[in-house]
């Protein structure tokens, strides 16, 4: 197995994050640099069909590039700490807030840097107002976790799971545009400096 990765881009960081958790170490790790575009050539899009990182190549030259798919797939192989539930409840639980993880703060924030710093332009037709709406978008939806980080540790169940590693990897991507978690969210950054502890914070930057 082969992961490409890229430093400090969010959806790899997660992939990284989610085996540093687990201790996973056998996995040849292949440094992507986009802004090199070294993930637009015609041999890394004929291996992996799309120009985007995370992927991970199987030993039968399978390609899994959605770095939610690749955890799921390693989780398999790789069941502890458990990160993804160990029972229908939990499970769904688990996936329900990763998904508003993903679809109420990373797309956002991903929204919010793309459009939004000049870094990025070599990667996307910047259009200011897209970032600012979706900061302000990615800021309402803090609201909800901060009410839910009010009764719980961890964001997806009572220890950390793929719900938290999804919104840590976009707050902290965020932090290039100076994306601030406000004072009215004091349980969120209670959890962002516990999360920022955690020696897998180190994974993949
Ligand atoms: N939904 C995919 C998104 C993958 C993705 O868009 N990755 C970004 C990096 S965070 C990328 O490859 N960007 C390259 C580009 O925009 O040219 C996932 O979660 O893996």
């Amino acid at each position: 197995m082969k992961l490409y990765d890229s430093r400090l881009a969010p959806n790899p960081r997660r992939v990284r994050w989610f085996m540093a958790e687990k201790g996973v170490e056998d996995i040849e790790i292949v440094l992507v640099d986009f802004m090199k575009g070294e993930h637009k050539t015609t041999e890394y899009r004929a291996e992996v069909g799309l120009p985007v990182a995370p992927a991970l190549i199987l030993d039968d030259g399978t390609a899994i590039t959605e770095s939610l798919a690749i955890c799921r797939y390693l989780e398999h192989f790789y069941p502890e700490p458990n990160l993804l539930g160990r029972d229908p409840k939990e499970t769904a639980i688990i996936e329900m807030w990763t998904r508003r993880a993903e679809l109420l703060l990373a797309n956002p924030l991903m929204l919010g840097v793309r459009h939004g710093h000049p870094a990025l332009a070599a990667l996307e037709t910047q259009v200011p107002e897209v970032s600012q709406n979706n900061i302000q978008g990615a800021e309402k939806a803090l609201k909800l976790f901060e009410r839910r980080l009010s009764e719980s540790e961890f964001i997806g169940a009572d220890r950390l799971t793929m719900a938290d590693i999804v919104a840590i990897a976009s707050l902290d991507f965020a932090r290039i545009i100076r994306f601030q978690v406000p004072e009215t969210a004091p349980n969120v950054k209670r959890w962002l400096d516990a999360m920022r502890a955690r020696p897998a914070a180190k994974a993949g930057m």
